[in-house]
């Protein structure tokens, strides 16, 4: 005992007397390190919502509408591994309850589909074609379950948990279960009505589930839930904050006066758990597939836009495919994948750090620690104020730069600058705040010989283990096409070089189609081409089709005067009243419409989104008939264009989108964008 203590003392002295008694910072454990080096890795959204067109199931629909095709776990899987990942996981059971495995405790699988007359196995299928591609298998599986008649009683955990066992242990290795947080809106829960059953804080028995997933799979990483590994990255746009911290503090320790997806966001500097962002996000607007999004693929700068966003600012990215009714992942979005993996391996074709370049620091130790290619092997900074200097000996161009901090002992850095040389002097590159596992920095191309990262302040000293910078090829995006109220178009470049060109008789524009210069009148229905060109260069062709004139419609509840829910701009809002939760319109004449998109308020902190709606016509606007109702689906956490189809054409002059239940408990509607569909 007297020994123990006397080395106990020991110890403390040497790392007083080495000047590292600084507080313990909060570490990952050995799966936590291995699962973020696996950088990107594959979503699969596939189930009954393929077949129903849905993104939230409400649990009754019948098993027998599951029926693909031509399923080929196989062509999912290659296609992964074709695009770089090293993972990818399958949603096994989503919110709706429907088992693609057959289940021994429900009906509500596979086994009673008609595909395969009831003898498939869509996780087995899926199990062996990652073996095959030698990819890590995942897989989802929804604490929610609109199915299930115990939900929400205390007899459902015990289901859930022979669910999990039969997952966990039927399959092989599973590198992460997916515990979705979602919960609410209507469900079927084995009665015949729709109805939402709400849930305690504490109703799930998490440590149990928890147990059985260390018991069985001891190497798989937990997403979600009461007990998690990792944790979301507080949005499905696919983007980590640029200040992202691996730390995170208890639930209760948040800060009340910010919103707590933001706070998953950037996380916190003095957070007690290591608990590392997954930035989940799909290559399409919804999870599922749905034909009419398939012009909606995401494109290649915006896939781009988002590695950069979540592998470069210290985040894991989980990129979803949803295949089709076949069972097969639509060519759009396959083809876009390999583009991206492509047009990746260009970025990072050549490192412009090579063992040609000279490097100098205030603290020599182990410099060349930084520049080698070994991960565990790093370079510890002195000081505050520590640099990293590379003179390339030649002139080189760059946009990129990347640079990693050794996390086995805790994240460290909190600010940190790049300066380049020019004409005799140093001149400020950037100013940034953390690093962690990975940060990429993007930039317009400069031409220098020397670079320095000078480390400003760290919550100990700063740990390197690799600087790299490049020289990625220029991706020209696609630009956005905008209609005012009065009907003039615009057209933005996201480049800040570039010439722009368009049509607006159908026709792919080129370099020989009108040149942009400034926003131009339209009136009525057009359909608006453009590209950007930079030499012979060129990017995507952004696309855009205007209906009706806009110009005589008025908000007759409209508080503010500012009618920024037709202005075409995603980016401005029209807030309700306080109370009032509805928009009514004058279409100024009666216009005859098949259907209408809702685009909730797109700011982070977004105001008045809707979860439910009631849509009613009027020919005076003061006695309303009802047209429609409903719920949306997973709006809080992906606000996208919202599109609602009437039963029949309504002709109306007045028109009322009304909202009972808002996100967050709010008590005003928000719109950045209301439009209609004639067809
Ligand atoms: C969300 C779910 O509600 C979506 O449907 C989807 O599965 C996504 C990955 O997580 O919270």
């Amino acid at each position: 005992m007297k020994h123990i203590r006397l080395l106990g003392l020991v110890l403390l002295l040497t790392a007083f007397l080495s000047g590292n008694a600084q507080k313990e910072l909060p570490k990952p454990g050995k799966l936590q390190m291995q699962w973020q080096k696996l950088e990107t890795i594959a979503f699969v959204h596939f189930s009954i919502n393929t077949f129903t067109d849905m993104e939230w199931g409400y649990g009754n629909e019948s098993p027998q509408l599951f029926n693909p095709s031509d399923l080929d776990c196989e062509q999912w899987v290659k296609i992964c591994k074709d695009a770089g990942m090293k993972g990818v996981i399958l949603t096994a059971k989503h919110h709706d309850g429907f088992c693609l495995w057959p289940s021994a405790y429900t009906e509500h699988s596979v086994k009673n589909s008609p595909w395969k007359n009831g003898q498939g196995d869509v996780v087995r299928e899926f199990s062996d074609a990652c073996k095959k591609y030698s990819l890590k298998m995942g897989l989802y599986l929804s604490p929610w379950d609109c199915n299930h008649p115990d939900y929400g009683k205390p007899a459902y955990n015990q289901f859930f948990k022979n669910q999990l066992t039969e997952l966990l242990t039927n399959y092989g290795e599973v590198f992460e279960i997916w515990f979705d947080g979602a919960n609410g809106g209507r469900g079927y829960y084995g009665t015949d009505s729709l109805h939402t059953r709400s849930i305690a804080g504490d109703y799930y028995d998490w440590n149990g589930f928890i147990d059985i997933v260390r018991d069985l799979q001891p190497n798989c990483i937990v997403h979600g839930g009461g007990r998690p590994d990792i944790r979301w990255v507080g949005n499905e746009e696919g983007h980590a904050a640029k200040t992202h911290w691996s730390t995170l503090l208890p639930n209760e320790q948040f800060s009340k006066d910010k919103r707590a997806a933001l706070q998953l966001n950037e996380s916190h500097e003095n957070g007690t758990r290591w608990l590392p962002s997954e930035t989940d996000v799909s290559v399409r607007p919804g999870w599922y597939y749905h034909a009419a999004e398939d012009h909606q693929v995401k494109t290649l700068p915006r896939l781009m836009d988002i590695y950069y966003e979540s592998v470069g600012r210290n985040s894991l990215l989980l990129l979803n495919l949803s295949p089709d009714k076949r069972g097969l992942v639509h060519p759009i979005d396959s083809a876009r994948l390999i583009e991206w993996k492509q047009q990746l391996d260009q970025d990072f074709k050549e490192d412009l750090v090579s063992s040609k370049c000279q490097f100098s620091s205030n603290n020599k130790k182990n410099l060349k620690n930084a520049f080698d290619n070994n991960y565990d092997s790093y370079w510890q900074a002195g000081e505050q104020e520590s640099f990293l200097q590379i003179d390339f000996k030649k002139t080189v161009s760059m946009n990129r730069l990347l640079i990693q901090e050794f996390i086995p002992e805790g994240q460290r850095v909190k600010a940190f600058r790049v300066d380049y040389w020019e004409d005799g002097n140093w001149k400020e590159l950037a100013a940034e705040t953390t690093i962690g596992y990975k940060r990429i920095l993007r930039f317009l191309p400069i031409s220098t010989q020397k670079i320095r990262f000078t480390f400003e302040a760290a919550l100990a000293p700063a740990m390197i283990t690799k600087v790299s910078a490049y020289n990625a090829p220029i991706l020209l995006a696609e630009p956005t096409i905008q209609c005012n109220q009065q009907g003039m178009v615009s057209i933005h470049s996201p480049e800040k070089f570039g010439e722009v060109f368009y049509t607006t008789d159908g026709s792919a524009p080129s370099r020989n189609s009108e040149k942009y210069t400034a926003p131009f009148l339209s009136d009525g229905k057009v359909t608006v081409k453009a590209i950007v060109y930079s030499g012979e260069n060129h990017g995507e062709v952004g696309e855009q089709t205007f209906g009706l004139s806009k110009k005589q419609w008025t908000i007759l509840n409209d508080n503010s005067g500012k009618l920024s829910l037709f202005d075409g701009k995603p980016n401005t809002s029209w807030i309700s009243k306080k109370g009032e939760k509805e928009v009514r319109v004058d279409f100024g004449e009666e216009i005859s419409f098949a259907g209408l998109t809702y685009l909730p308020d797109q700011a982070r902190w977004s105001q008045g989104i809707a979860l439910n709606y009631k849509i009613y016509s009027s020919n005076n606007g003061k006695t309303w008939n009802e047209v429609t109702a409903g719920n949306f689906s997973n709006i809080r956490n992906n606000p996208i264009t919202q599109s609602i189809r009437f039963g029949k054409p309504v002709k109306t002059r007045f028109l009322k989108f009304a909202t009972s239940a808002v996100a967050d408990g709010q008590q005003v509607l928000g719109v950045a964008e209301l439009d209609i569909f004639t067809e």
